[in-house]
């Protein structure tokens, strides 16, 4: 597979988040973050690890543009700490040194010809908004986060033009509010890491008040910015790809309760301006509602493209006639979720639990996002192999993820083909870095990097990706 297989304008990049590899965490006039906190909290993560100074890229990012330059990718998606822009959320000034460093970071970019793909919050916010109104459980957040928005916009959008307003929300909802596992490490449900409150409802919460905020930051986009700036705004969203266990109806119907419990319910409103109705027909008034006002708001600020970060695809079983909730459940969704069906992996195990090879699941994902929002301009702009932590010498020669790689890219390439309106490809990670629950011991990096020494060494895939990126390639298509 090469890059001659796409269409020429299709963007090729490398995709990191902010709280993984900055570091710097007190650096340049930062707050604490939500993450900063979390990961301090003894038994939070795995490898008893925190990110104060991850991959340090906050001191060391021309190093880190010079390596992407290298690959030659035409794009960079990484995102930005809140806690840096703006320490104090609204009841603070906007920090000049925040600025600076993302206005480094972006021009830096520029003069090599990366297009820079914004993240507005890849999961971390300013302790001091969880501290003092719980962050997404109030209402109040959407008054923060469209400042923070509009901040960034103004202070960044004359250079860029891609925005995702949230990175992975349903991550962050299952693992903040339902398993606990994220900060703020709540439970609504039996299986979580924390004991079980009388809190069954705040998955439900925190998302309504996580939409509406994507709402009132889209709002001021298209009001303020949208034709001065001519940018695209969208939202990124964690989309595996689900199978039914059993080729039985019931199964076949947990796959779309899952589907619509996983992605549609943050993406339907942002669409459709309401909750996906299989998931009202299952919680009836436990899901909260949009007034008319709500609702305009939403459609008016309607998506531009659609994220798809997509590396597994696992089997599904119905769980609401036979008994078989576990945390591999999706809350109320009475599904379970498993890669294993009689003794034997649907695809190849990596080092990252429920993340299997299935190079097929690209082309259901796709179909299923194309089909359901009327084929959505999308980016996939996460595709990614797991590798266990190791020495150096282990490291390089990542030949399993270049075949992931390759295998992946060639169904997608079938798949835009065929027609389905995706514009660009980003790989996770650049960097080996901070793998949220399981610290440093998972590596999804093209580079290695050396976490006592920070030094950085590309691995065969960072080569790979470099002859599949070069212009003799992108000839070959003509
Ligand atoms: C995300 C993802 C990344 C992870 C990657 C591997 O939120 O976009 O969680 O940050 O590092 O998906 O798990």
């Amino acid at each position: 597979v090469h890059r001659g297989q796409f269409p020429p304008s299709f963007l090729f990049g490398t995709a990191t988040s902010s709280f993984q590899i900055e570091g710097g965490y007190l650096q340049g006039n930062k707050s604490l973050s939500n993450w900063d906190v979390f990961s301090h909290m003894p038994g939070k993560i795995e490898d008893g690890s925190n990110a104060d100074v991850a991959d340090d890229h906050y001191n060391l990012f021309l190093e880190d543009i010079q390596l992407m330059h290298s690959l030659g990718v035409d794009a960079y998606r990484f995102s930005i700490a809140w806690s840096r822009v703006l320490p104090q959320g609204r009841f603070g000034e906007v920090n000049s040194e925040g600025i600076e460093f993302y206005n480094n970071i972006i021009d830096a970019l520029l003069v090599r010809d990366i297009k820079p793909f914004v993240t507005l919050n890849h999961y971390d916010l300013p302790q001091l908004l969880e501290d003092r109104y719980g962050s997404w459980l109030s209402s109040e957040i959407q008054l923060d986060f469209g400042y923070f928005a509009q901040v960034c916009f103004e202070a960044f959008g004359d250079r860029v033009t891609y925005w995702s307003i949230f990175n992975e929300p349903n991550v962050l909802i299952y693992h903040g509010y339902l398993l606990g596992t994220y900060p703020p490490g709540r439970c609504s449900y039996p299986f979580g890491n924390c004991s079980y409150g009388d809190s069954a409802l705040e998955p439900y919460i925190a998302t309504h008040n996580l939409v509406l905020s994507h709402a009132t930051a889209a709002e001021i986009y298209r009001k303020y910015y949208q034709e001065k700036q001519g940018g695209m705004i969208g939202i990124v969203i964690s989309a595996p790809w689900f199978e039914p266990y059993d080729d039985s109806p019931a199964d076949r119907l947990a796959v779309q309760r899952s589907l619509a419990f996983y992605i549609a319910w943050f993406v339907d409103p942002l669409v459709y301006g309401d909750y996906p109705p299989e998931m009202r027909q299952v919680l009836g008034s436990r899901l909260p509602t949009y007034s008319a006002e709500e609702r305009k708001k939403l459609l008016e600020g309607k998506l531009d493209f659609i994220g798809v970060n997509h590396y597994t695809t696992l089997y599904v079983k119905d769980c609401m006639f036979s008994s078989c909730a576990s945390p591999y459940s999706l809350g109320d969704a009475f599904v379970y979720l498993t890669g294993e069906k009689d003794g034997a992996y649907i695809g190849e195990r990596t080092a990252m639990p429920l993340f299997f090879v299935v190079p097929r699941g690209m082309e259901g994902i796709v179909t299923y996002v194309k089909e359901r929002y009327n084929n959505t301009p999308m980016f996939i702009t996460e595709n990614g192999y797991a590798q266990p932590a190791g020495a150096i010498k282990d490291s390089l020669n990542d030949t399993k993820r270049i075949e992931y790689h390759e295998n992946y890219l060639a169904v997608l390439s079938e798949v835009v083909r065929k027609g389905a309106d995706v514009r660009g490809y980003f790989i996770w990670s650049l960097l080996d870095n901070f793998e949220w629950l399981y610290g440093y011991l998972i590596r999804f990096g093209l580079h290695y990097v050396d976490f006592q020494t920070l030094k950085r060494t590309p691995k065969w895939s960072a080569t790979w990706y470099t002859e599949f990126l070069s212009e003799d390639n992108k000839i070959r298509a003509i």
